[in-house]
């Protein structure tokens, strides 16, 4: 079972991981570079049976980078809440105001132009991908920007003209715009292969939360991976993630005795019920999990 890589990993980073002092102030254990090779064929998923996952809320932030989008009201009118945390303390600290994660979010949903002033991500991940800036030098040496750059549809094309390529990339890291993103990537590099009929993708994630983050990542990159394997009509193939600092948080204790206490059960399947006309007319209609049966919810919170 592909899981047994997740609570290994989960267990060598507890026990032989270097405990360190973090961004956040709340601190972790901490081990740089490992590897999870996860085979996606058959429908197969790598979505965590040990806790339950909330893969819909995964999948709808998946349509939510397609669509181009950066800020959370779309999220949030979904009732997807996991990046809520970035807004609401920025929101706070430049107002003083002391408000309740769940005003702030009925307040996006409600007030399009407080969504419009509070709720933006700056070009995060939705930006990069299908509209990442480029800019033109004009005659007198100044810049213009130009047209932005889908590199998702430059993705598709390029895989079916050169599926033997070496460069079909979706990156995340724009250098020159970390500064005005809430926060970084942290799934930064999708490298995309093909050996026969297969479609792979490795996954580079510089930083990485196990307990809360990686179930919710891999979710996202399996579905990523079938959908534009669908599109190019190739046959999904493995999943390799590569985690650079790839840690717990040291408040996460609970969670990690519970959940290495499990065993995995079951294997939930991913299904894409339509294949439509380009990936960024899927719907979240369009995806399904059957035999999802996971073990109970395992709390936690998230450091911001
Ligand atoms: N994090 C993830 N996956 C994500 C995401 C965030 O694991 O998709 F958006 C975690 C990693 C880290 C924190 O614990 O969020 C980001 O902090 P930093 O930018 O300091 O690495």
């Amino acid at each position: 079972h592909w899981e047994w890589q997740y609570l290994d990993l989960m267990r060598r980073i507890w026990t032989e991981g270097d405990e360190r002092a973090d961004r956040t102030g709340v601190g972790t254990r901490s081990i740089f570079g490992p590897q999870l090779r996860i085979d996606l064929a058959d429908d197969r998923v790598p979505l965590l049976t040990t806790k339950r996952v909330y893969w819909k809320a995964a999948a709808r932030e998946m349509l939510w980078f397609l669509s181009g989008e950066t800020n959370i009201r779309p999220l949030l009118q979904q009732g997807v809440t996991i990046w809520s945390d970035w807004p609401l303390a920025r929101y706070r600290k430049a107002t003083g105001d002391a408000a309740t994660q769940e005003i702030f979010e009925r307040r996006i949903v409600e007030d399009a132009g407080f969504a419009a002033r509070w709720g933006d991500l700056g070009p995060v991940y939705g930006k990069q991908w299908v509209d990442w800036p480029t800019y033109a030098r004009q005659s007198d040496g100044s810049f213009r920007s130009g047209r932005g750059i889908n590199q998702v549809a430059v993705l598709i094309e390029g895989l079916q003209r050169d599926p033997g390529g070496r460069r079909h990339i979706i990156e995340g890291w724009n250098v020159a715009e970390l500064d005005r993103m809430a926060l970084p990537p942290c799934h930064k590099t999708y490298q995309f292969h093909v050996a026969g009929r297969r479609l792979s993708c490795q996954l580079y994630q510089r930083s990485c939360d196990v307990a809360l983050g990686l179930p919710f990542n891999l979710f996202g990159a399996a579905l990523l991976v079938r959908m534009v394997a669908a599109q190019v009509g190739l046959e999904p193939g493995e999943l390799i993630w590569t985690g650079g600092d790839t840690h717990l948080y040291l408040n996460h204790a609970h969670l990690v005795e519970e959940q290495l206490g499990r065993v995995p059960s079951g294997e939930p399947g991913l299904h894409l019920l339509r294949r439509p006309e380009t990936i960024f007319d899927y719907v979240f209609e369009d995806f399904e999990v059957p035999d999802y049966h996971p073990q109970g919810a395992i709390r936690a919170p998230v450091a911001v």
